[in-house]
């Protein structure tokens, strides 16, 4: 099966180019002048199928290193399976998802894993990989690290918050990075400074503070700040490198930025979350509604200037990579489990399905390039995850993994209207786009075309992953 690709512009992370490419089955076959003669007089039709990109973006399918499919959180599961998540992610341009496998505290880390393989194996409509968190780290934990990047498990994720569930001590951070200096690695750490944050929780629940908005307002800016810089100083200890996930607060990324400019191998990620909602206007929504935007690290105040901080930061590179930390619940009997106690809201809003319209309006309103664009959605999330060649970039040899981006296209998020996630509300209601996902090729089938989902389960395979190409 051959497609080609004709009369759009590609986008990559250094540039744009007008050509046309050639699919052959799986992989990206040529990339070739239009009306080039190179591959013979009229390629056009000598392909089995044709799809017209003029006036479009063509650029590589989306890869989104941060999600939480089926997460069992907060005393229940997050509400997309593998396939709904997938099939979401698909619509969105999305073509390759990294998930979080779990090992609970107490559990051996195979067994978290197999049981990560078991629920995604043959389930998702695009290609995915594995991150692995660590729930407990010890002497069994550190070995099994060691198996996990042989087998193309190259990034754990550790917490600093959570005390109970997933938390980690300094001692057990450090001992991590140690081991991830050796074998190669990338430690992702949540920086919150999770013993603080419980005694904050406790203390407002105590006052009969009990809504929505006092989840943000016990996770201030200070708690974001301190576990970043602890995190990057054990990294420096240690030689690790750092990738510090969920990035919200602005002091945060202000530590993040002197310690790369001092040199070290650090790198920052946000979300679409952070960039452009707010503790006053959704954290701080009337009533129980803000618990649709329960999520840890928390919006930040637009008053203090953290959305505006982190465009910059995007634009300066000290931010590396915009994921969307996709851990979705709905409102009736998940977020609703803290009516009355907001420390009981299970923590995540939904987004996979949105992170490309979404970066693409930092492009219109002048914030981002298009190059950057490419480049925080697709290209750097492959080389920080050891993916970069196959996705990430369109070139001969890599994955067929496009999309055909339409500027003068139009896209209304909602539940009602664009939305393919399994929740029961949308965390961006009304949120109009100036530009449209039309065509997603994943692995060289066509996936989403013309309105119409054409994928299916079981399409998208596991990406053994290399290591970091950040590391050195
Ligand atoms: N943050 C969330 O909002 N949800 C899942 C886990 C996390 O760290
Ligand atoms: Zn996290
Ligand atoms: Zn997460």
């Amino acid at each position: 099966m051959t497609t080609l690709i004709s009369g759009g512009t590609i986008v990559s992370a250094t540039g744009q180019v007008k050509a046309d490419v050639l699919v052959d089955g799986e992989t990206i076959a040529a990339v070739v002048a239009p009306g080039s003669t190179a591959l013979g007089s009229d390629l056009a039709s000598t392909v089995d199928t044709v799809i017209d990109a003029t006036g479009k973006y063509v650029i590589p399918g989306g890869v989104d290193g941060h999600t939480h499919m089926e997460l069992p959180f907060g005393g229940t599961n997050a509400s997309d399976t593998f396939e709904t998540g997938t099939t979401a992610a698909a619509w969105g341009g999305t073509t390759t998802i990294i998930d979080f496998a779990v090992q609970r505290t107490g559990e051996r880390v195979q067994d978290g894993l197999a049981a990560w393989h078991e629920k995604a194996a043959g389930n998702c409509a695009i290609d995915y990989g594995f991150h692995q968190i660590l729930g407990g780290v010890d002497d069994d934990s550190l070995k099994a690290m060691d198996e996990l990047v042989a087998d193309g498990i190259t990034s754990v994720k550790l917490f600093m918050a959570y005390p109970g569930v997933f938390y980690s001590d300094d001692g057990q951070i450090l001992r991590a990075m140690q081991q991830a200096r050796e074998n190669g690695a990338l430690i992702m750490m949540h920086a919150e400074n999770g013993m603080a944050i419980d005694v904050l929780v406790a203390q407002a629940l105590a006052r009969g503070e009990t809504d929505p908005i006092n989840h943000g307002l016990t996770r201030p800016w200070e708690t974001e700040e301190e576990a970043t810089h602890r995190a990057i100083m054990l990294a420096r200890l240690t030689g690790a490198p750092l990738y510090i996930v969920h990035m919200s607060a602005k002091q945060a990324v202000a530590t993040l930025a002197e310690a790369r400019d001092q040199g070290y191998n650090v790198f920052g990620e946000t979300c679409p979350q952070y960039l452009y909602l707010s503790l006053e206007e959704q954290l701080g929504a009337p009533g129980f509604e803000g618990a649709k935007w329960v999520c840890s690290t928390p919006l930040r105040s637009r008053a203090e200037g953290h959305q505006d901080e982190l465009w910059r930061y995007l634009r300066t590179g000290d931010l590396s990579v915009v994921s969307t930390d996709h851990c979705p619940f709905c409102m009736k009997e998940q977020k609703e489990l803290g009516v009355g106690d907001f420390s009981k809201i299970p923590n995540g809003i939904g987004s996979v399905e949105h992170r490309l319209d979404l970066l693409y309006q930092g492009v219109v309103m002048g914030e981002i390039t298009l190059e950057r664009w490419v480049e925080l959605c697709s290209t750097t999330p492959a080389r920080m995850f050891g993916l970069y060649g196959r996705k990430g970039v369109i070139e001969p040899g890599a994955d067929a993994d496009i999309v055909v981006y339409d500027p003068q296209g139009h896209t209304s998020i909602g539940y009602e209207k664009t939305h393919h996630m399994n929740m029961d509300h949308s965390a961006w209601e009304g949120f109009e786009i100036d530009g449209h996902v039309d065509v997603v090729m994943s692995r060289g089938s066509v996936v989403v075309s013309e309105g119409e989902f054409r994928g299916g389960k079981g399409h998208g395979k596991y990406l053994k992953r290399g290591l970091s190409q950040y590391l050195h």
